[in-house]
């Protein structure tokens, strides 16, 4: 989607006496302090480069991973309603990961590096995915509470200084959005039926609220990337802030639904205007993001064999445009 704008990268050598780096050094970090956005052709200090390689191509991973929990309800799905809907959410992950893959693409890396940096474990996705959906209240709580914790994380990053990923996230936003209604519509249906219904709703909740919480990432003392990343204003905002700004919106939409939050540490906390929350499990956390979740191995083998059964269509795809749109040789 961008990388039709990129120079070559033999067009402009890169600099390499210290005292020119310093000097493109500080001019970067000049607009980083003025809130302009960087582009795919403007200087960069390396490092920066590869934080958002490692940022955005997880980000992508995420959203196709994504895909697989809420497709194993598609067939399932309890009227034709719901599964329309639902198809078209999905539909809207993949496109999330396009957006995404595309706008790290312009950073230099490809598409098959980052494909095979996941199906080799070099690079991680949301922890969240690796929970299974194991009824249909489950694709109520993914929607209200795991899009919600995503819109949460992806508003500031609109803002985020590199242009191509603040500009997916714009649109990436708006359809989040749609997301987490859906999901709540679903949790309303379920609590306001009957008592077993209900019943599975709250089950849902106290399995997919833990999880939620961990979306957000370790806390910012255990964070080895956050502060880089906020002087480099690729986070806006730090795990922990977004995470309580998550828990603040959401323990009245439980209420809403008169469900229970699992967590008896649970409280507002008048002098700080915000709820206080309980400890979350960060040895089960930390095993996740291992490639230790409960279907963690499904997860990546499904996504392998997709990579590999799709061979043909992107051979095809390549075929089709070498054909069409010949390289022109340059005499
Ligand atoms: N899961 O220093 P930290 C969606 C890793 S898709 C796994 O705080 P950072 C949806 C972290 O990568 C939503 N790993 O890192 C899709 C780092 O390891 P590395 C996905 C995690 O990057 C379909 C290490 O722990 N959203 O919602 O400053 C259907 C230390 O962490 C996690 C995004 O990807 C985790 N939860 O901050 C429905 C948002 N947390 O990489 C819904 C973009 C931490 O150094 N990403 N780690 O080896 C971000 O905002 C940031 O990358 C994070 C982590 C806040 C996630």
């Amino acid at each position: 989607m961008y990388t039709t704008q990129l120079q070559k990268h033999d067009d402009k050598p890169a600099p390499t006496g210290s005292a020119e780096t310093a000097e493109l050094t500080e001019a970067f970090e000049a607009r980083i302090a003025a809130d302009e956005f960087i582009e795919p052709n403007d200087w960069m200090p390396e490092a920066y480069r590869r934080t958002l390689i490692r940022q955005i191509s997880q980000h992508a991973h995420s959203e196709v991973v994504g895909m697989l929990p809420e497709g194993n309800w598609l067939t399932r799905a309890p009227s034709l309603r719901r599964k329309a809907v639902l198809l078209a959410k999905i539909q809207d992950e993949g496109g999330h990961g396009l957006y995404l893959y595309s706008a790290a693409e312009t950073l230099g890396i490809s598409r098959e590096e980052m494909v095979e940096a996941l199906h080799t474990g070099r690079s991680k996705y949301s922890t969240i995915f690796n929970y299974p959906t194991q009824n249909w209240a489950d694709i109520g709580a993914i929607g209200w509470l795991v899009d919600g914790a995503a819109i949460m994380n992806q508003v500031p990053l609109q803002r985020t200084s590199y242009g191509p990923y603040a500009r997916a996230m714009v649109r990436v936003c708006k359809e989040e959005s749609f997301h987490q209604r859906q999901g709540y519509e679903i949790m309303m249906a379920m609590a306001n039926g009957t008592p077993e219904q209900k019943e599975m709703a709250q089950d849902s909740l106290n399995r997919w609220w833990w999880p939620s919480l961990m979306m957000f990432g370790p806390t910012d003392d255990n964070s080895p990337n956050t502060a880089q990343s906020m002087r480099w204003r690729i986070k806006r905002e730090t795990n922990d802030e977004i995470r309580q700004r998550f828990v603040d919106v959401t323990v009245p939409q439980a209420e809403a639904l008169d469900l229970k939050i699992p967590d008896s540490a649970l409280k507002w906390n008048k002098d700080r205007e915000h709820y206080d929350f309980g400890e979350i499990n960060w040895s089960e956390f930390w095993s996740v993001v291992k490639g230790e979740g409960p279907v963690a191995k499904e997860r990546i083998s499904a996504r392998t064999n997709a990579w590999e059964n799709g061979a043909w269509v992107r051979e095809a795809a390549a075929a089709h445009a070498a054909r069409h749109n010949p390289v022109k040789k340059v005499a």
